[in-house]
């Protein structure tokens, strides 16, 4: 049956996804498995959902290849990797070869935007509307958006005024931006602000980076794989390794997180510290304390703050780079990994804007101007200055569940509240992998990984499906009770630790006017699933069934 005669008028579908990124595509192939029908609605042209979008100079995953990709065999028998860390061309590569072996295409929609789903109380079944005019009527809603999918925009005056190129890293054209021999302004140094200032200092004939707060960027170990040893990996250890991703707090298959510091000697508080730096995943964030006691916290920065400094020659960007005092606690925000990040501060070419002494004044028709009356000529203004994270991506749809109350209008009057970071009383029907209050993000401190993460819960949604199905229900709901059990829990962990010292996109404080809220559950994988699991053996306890 072709794409088409399943709109409107199809009244049989099961499921309609939003988003073909990881947990769309993992969710679309397993439930297929199961006997459900289903439908993808992918804004996109192609599968890869953030890494279709994420297109701009420098993007790369910074969570391990040999994690960060599914783990359905059909898939990795085959597929080499040729870096530690692949960049975005690969991974959209590496989706091109999923969509080939799962047949994933023949049920996604793709550049098909979904504005609107309201659930129709009377039938079971949600409304699903598109920009293109595309309407389902499934009995699922399943949200697969990501995290990152609305881009945070700054608002100074002139923005429109500007003549040049200027674009947010998550909305960079597909086929690139000349940048070689330009003046380039990069607004932002999170994650992508890294990413895109390591590959764009070497091409600039000049580059400023205004910087508000410093990245506290940690080495990549970024290194090249032979195929030899990876046909030797997946013969003998990948199954390993994906089960064991799915037994550790963090969610990879080696635990990220050591011992404390303050339970080492300073001797080997120190040679441990240097053991990470070097060759370790996560260098000074490895330790658990870190999370949780200023002390602790305290050590590691500064050995961070040391190590850096000693790569940045010109001693009065140290104070900026690198100060003396953190600005907020290590890891309070998510760590960026870098490659030659500090080195870029080196080069004759590129200028560091401190926005605390010198905030942008306006946009203008050439460039940038700042509060000491500079106007910084520019050819290209990149954005990197992040998203509206994790909640943004689901409430800038119009979904309208049981009352009519649209989602995001719920979460901003009386604050983000989930049943175990996968549904939100009001809406039935409806799941998010991956989305508010559920690991996906980052497990017990900045540990990401996509790819594992969302296909715990994706498996979860399949298993909960199949039982209504076996049951003949028709509709679940979450329960208010059990949301606001699993809203104070999150809250209460988060508050253990460092989160609410910065202001992230971890707790929404990126964005003005947002309610301020932790936005992921911080208790690791372990004890998600574990939660999850209870209530699903529990005939999906905190869920009212019909
Ligand atoms: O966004 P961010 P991101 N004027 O929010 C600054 C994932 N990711 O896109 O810190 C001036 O981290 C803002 O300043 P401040 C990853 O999980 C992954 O970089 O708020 N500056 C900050 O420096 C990551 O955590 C990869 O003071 C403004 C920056 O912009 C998440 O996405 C790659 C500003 C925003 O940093 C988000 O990362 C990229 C303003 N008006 C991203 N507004 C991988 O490698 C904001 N800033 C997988």
């Amino acid at each position: 049956m072709s794409f088409q005669e399943y709109d409107t008028d199809h009244k049989d579908l099961d499921v309609v996804i939003v988003g073909a990124g990881f947990s769309g595509a993992y969710q679309l192939h397993q439930l297929r498995k199961a006997g459900f029908s289903v439908k993808v609605f992918e804004a996109g042209s192609r599968l890869g959902g953030t890494w279709y979008w994420n297109c701009y100079p420098g993007a790369r995953v910074d969570f391990e290849y040999l994690v960060y990709q599914l783990s359905t065999e059909e898939v990795w028998k085959d597929w080499t990797w040729s870096e530690r860390f692949p960049g975005r061309d690969e991974l959209v590569a590496y989706f091109d070869h999923v969509d080939k072996k799962l047949d994933l295409s023949r049920d996604i929609s793709f550049d098909t935007w979904v504005t609107g789903a309201t659930f129709d109380a009377s039938a079971h079944r949600w409304v699903v509307s598109t920009k293109c005019g595309r309407t389902a009527r499934p009995r699922f809603l399943i949200l697969c958006t990501g995290f990152a999918s609305k881009p945070l925009l700054p608002d100074y005056p002139g923005l429109a005024s500007y003549q040049g190129t200027i674009h947010h890293t998550s909305k960079w054209p597909q086929d690139g931006v000349e940048l070689e021999g330009k003046r380039i302004g990069i607004i932002g140094t999170g994650a992508s602000g890294v990413q895109v200032i390591q590959e764009t200092a070497p091409v600039a004939a000049h580059l400023t980076v205004f910087q508000r707060t410093p990245n506290f960027a940690i080495p990549m170990h970024q290194r090249k794989l032979t195929k030899t040893e990876q046909v030797e990996l997946r013969e003998e250890l990948y199954p390993i390794i994906f089960r064991r991703c799915k037994q550790t707090t963090s969610g990879a298959h080696v635990d990220a997180f050591y011992r404390g510091l303050l339970e080492m000697t300073p001797e080997e508080q120190r040679l441990t510290l240097e053991d990470f730096w070097e060759r370790r995943f996560l260098a000074v964030a490895a330790f658990p304390d870190v999370y949780y006691d200023v002390n602790a916290n305290k050590l590691a920065y500064d050995f961070w703050r040391d190590k850096v400094r000693k790569r940045i020659v010109d001693p009065t960007l140290h104070e900026k780079l690198a100060p003396e005092l953190a600005p907020h606690p290590v890891a309070a925000k998510r760590l960026s990994l870098e490659q030659r990040y500090y080195e870029v501060f080196n080069q004759r070419n590129v200028t560091l804007v401190d926005l605390n002494e010198t905030p942008i004044l306006e946009i203008t028709p050439k460039g940038i101007r700042t509060k000491d009356g500079v106007e910084h000529l520019l050819d290209v203004i990149v954005l990197a200055t992040g998203f509206d994270a994790v909640t943004g991506s689901i409430s800038q749809i119009d979904i309208r569940g049981a009352d009519d109350t649209p989602i995001g209008q719920k979460w901003s009057d009386k604050g983000l509240s989930t049943y175990l970071g996968l549904a939100s009383a009001g809406y039935p029907n409806m799941f998010f992998p991956y989305g508010p209050h559920s690991p996906g993000p980052l497990t017990n401190g900045p540990a990401c990984l996509v790819g594992l993460k969302s296909e715990f819960q994706c498996d979860w949604i399949v298993d909960c499906l199949k039982y209504m199905r076996a049951h003949n229900y028709t509709r679940i709901e979450a329960t208010p009770d059990a949301e606001a059990a699993w809203g104070a829990r999150v809250e209460a962990i988060a508050k253990q630790g460092a989160w609410y010292r910065a202001k992230s996109w971890y707790t929404g404080a990126n964005v003005p006017g947002k309610r301020v809220s932790i936005l992921t559950f911080m208790g690791g994988l372990t004890l998600y699933s574990q939660l999850c699991r209870e209530s699903a053996e529990d005939g999906y306890k905190g869920f009212i069934l019909s």
